[in-house]
Order: structure tokens, then C-alpha cells, then sequence
């Protein structure tokens, strides 16, 4: 009998935990309901975009930074974390770890040189937030990054090169005028330069300009001092230093043509220039990402499809050209 009492108890202790259970399911209903809330569509304001800026140290960069900011305020997105880390890669990082602390939405990071982004990339996806790599690359695996938005360096490079090769169809010898040692846009621009380059072209030297009219023009001084009479052309890795450099080129008493000269940007500096007949070719290099770059975040946001590796579609300008061009340069 006891045990019959103990499994009918048994039996009412079942139903109940059974009854229970249905009176459970409804418990996630607001939950359920809150869901949608919760993972509806993003919008430009929500967005929280951090985008440690490398620095201002040219047009181009002046440039990218206007096309971030009137971007951001076109969109209206909630808030551009903006900052300049004077061409140091510390003060990047430390921009980057405030924003991680900020909790933004999305990091955009132009980095200022290709090593040394893996801890901070790995803070970044620990918290979540996506990052999208913006104009020159890092070498950290792709794994680590959502997206690169930028031009392809070794193309610009290659572009450079293939000039030079018309404009010294018999060889000779030129010099190189590079970016910031380590960036992604002066070891992609000095590899492609090479590979395309014509082997009766030698490079005599190569010396970092750090991208900026203040530094191109000593190392433009003390290359005519060491090379002159011995060379054709110079190669500048931007138009901000051959702005430069054309002040010690005039100093030393060469005229327009004396030596070929080809930059990259394309910049109204580099179209200059070109009207004045001391640039052959500009080849282009086009800093205005600011509304691909949003584009992708926000689908990030949404955590819709994206594409990995978007790169900028460019060309070459020519003097023929320059002076009609120039008026309607955005940059
Ligand atoms: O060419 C130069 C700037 O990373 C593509 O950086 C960019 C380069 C650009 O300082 O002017």
C-alpha cells in the first residue's frame, strides 16, 4: 500500500512538474518579444565610429580626414571618435584602447606602419568590436580584422614604374623619395616600383621623406649634392614630398625637365606640379573613403555580408591634362 501511496505522490509530483513546464514556456515571452528590439536594423544613429587618425602630415591625409568627417556628419552618425596621432603608431594604439573602453560600435584604423597591430587587433575582437583596416595594410592575419578598405600599393608602385620606362626609354639612373619607413604604402609602393621597373633604370638611392613637404626637401638637398650629374629622374612616393623636393631642385639652379619626376597621390600640390612642368605623371592615390568606410561599418553593425578587401579603383594624370583638371580636384 505504501508504495502504491508513494507512486501515486510520485504520479502527482510528475503532473505537476508537467503542469509546471507549460507555465515555464510563456516565461521567455518578453524576452521573445524584446528580441526584435534588440536586433533591429542598425542606423547611422547608432553608429560610435573610432577612427584613430595616423596623422596630418600631407594633403592626402588632410583629405582623408575632411571626407571621414563630412561623411560622418552627411550620415549623421551618432559620434566620430576622432583623434591624430602624429605619425606615431604608440599613440595609435592607446587611441584605439580608449575606444575599446568607450565601447564604440566600430573601429576604422589607418594604420601608420604594417607590424605590431596583433595584441590591439586581439583587445578589439575580444570586446567585439569590429575593425576595418582604412588606406594602407597591416601584416596581422586576416583573421584578425573584419575588412580592408585602401588602394593597392604595389599597383601605384607599378604605375610609377611603367612611367619611368617611357620617360627614359634608354635607361639611366634616378632616386627614390620613399614614404614612412614600414608603412604599408611605402613597402607596397618600392616593391611594385621595382618589379615594373625596366632593368636598364637603376636606382641609385633611396632615402625616407616620411611623406612630408619638411622632410623631402633636405633629402632631396643632400641627393643633389651627393648624385649631381648623375642622374635622370626621382621617383617620390607622394606629391607632398616632391612638393618639397622642387625647392631644393630650384635652389640647385635645375629647370623644369632637367630630371624626370613621377609621384603618386594626384593631389591640386601634385597637379601644380605638373602645370609647371616639373612632375611628368601623377599617379593617383584617392584618400576619400569616408562614405565606403561608414557603408561597411553599418553593415558590420548589422552583421550583414561583407566584402573582405575593397580597393580603390584609380589611375594616372598627365601635364596635357593638369591645367583643365585642377579646378575640379576634390583634394
Ligand atoms: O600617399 C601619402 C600619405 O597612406 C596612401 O599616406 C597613404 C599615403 C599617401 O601621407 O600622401
Amino acid at each position: 500500500m505504501k508504495i502504491t501511496k508513494l507512486f501515486s505522490a510520485l504520479m502527482v509530483l510528475v503532473f505537476l512538474l508537467a503542469a509546471c513546464a507549460p507555465a515555464a514556456t510563456p516565461a521567455p515571452a518578453p524576452a521573445a518579444t524584446a528580441a526584435p528590439a534588440a536586433g533591429a536594423k542598425k542606423t547611422y544613429a547608432d553608429m560610435v565610429l573610432c577612427f584613430p587618425q595616423l596623422g596630418a602630415e600631407s594633403d592626402w591625409r588632410t583629405a582623408n580626414t575632411a571626407s571621414m568627417k563630412e561623411t560622418a556628419t552627411k550620415l549623421g552618425i551618432k559620434q566620430l571618435v576622432f583623434s591624430d596621432a602624429q605619425q606615431k603608431q604608440e599613440n595609435q594604439i592607446s587611441a584605439i584602447r580608449s575606444c575599446i573602453q568607450q565601447g564604440v560600435s566600430v573601429i576604422a584604423l589607418p594604420p601608420v606602419v604594417e607590424t605590431g597591430w596583433d595584441a590591439v587587433l586581439q583587445e578589439a575582437k575580444d570586446a567585439n568590436i569590429p575593425v576595418i583596416i582604412v588606406d594602407r595594410s597591416v601584416s596581422a592575419d586576416a583573421s584578425m580584422y573584419a575588412a580592408h578598405i585602401g588602394s593597392d600599393m604595389e599597383i601605384e608602385g607599378k604605375r610609377s614604374a611603367a612611367e619611368f620606362n617611357k620617360l627614359l626609354p634608354n635607361g639611366g639612373n634616378i632616386l627614390e623619395l620613399s614614404g614612412t619607413t614600414g608603412s604599408g604604402a611605402a613597402v607596397g609602393r618600392a616593391k611594385g616600383f621595382r618589379e615594373a621597373l625596366n632593368a636598364n633604370i637603376k636606382i641609385l638611392d633611396s632615402q625616407t621623406g616620411n611623406f612630408t613637404r619638411a622632410e623631402g626637401k633636405p633629402v632631396m638637398e643632400a641627393f643633389l649634392k651627393k648624385y649631381a650629374g648623375q642622374i635622370q629622374g626621382v621617383f617620390f612616393h607622394n606629391d607632398d614630398m616632391a612638393i618639397g623636393a622642387v625647392e631644393a631642385i630650384k635652389a640647385a639652379g635645375l629647370k623644369p625637365g632637367d630630371l624626370k619626376m613621377v609621384s603618386i597621390d594626384g593631389t591640386r600640390g601634385g597637379f601644380q606640379l605638373m602645370i609647371d612642368g616639373w612632375l611628368q605623371a601623377d599617379v593617383e592615390c584617392n584618400p576619400l573613403l569616408g562614405p565606403q568606410v561608414m557603408d561597411l561599418a553599418l553593415k558590420l553593425m548589422n552583421g550583414e555580408p561583407i566584402v573582405k578587401e575593397v580597393l580603390t579603383d584609380e589611375s594616372v594624370y598627365y601635364p596635357d591634362k593638369a591645367a583643365e583638371l585642377l579646378p575640379t580636384r576634390k583634394y
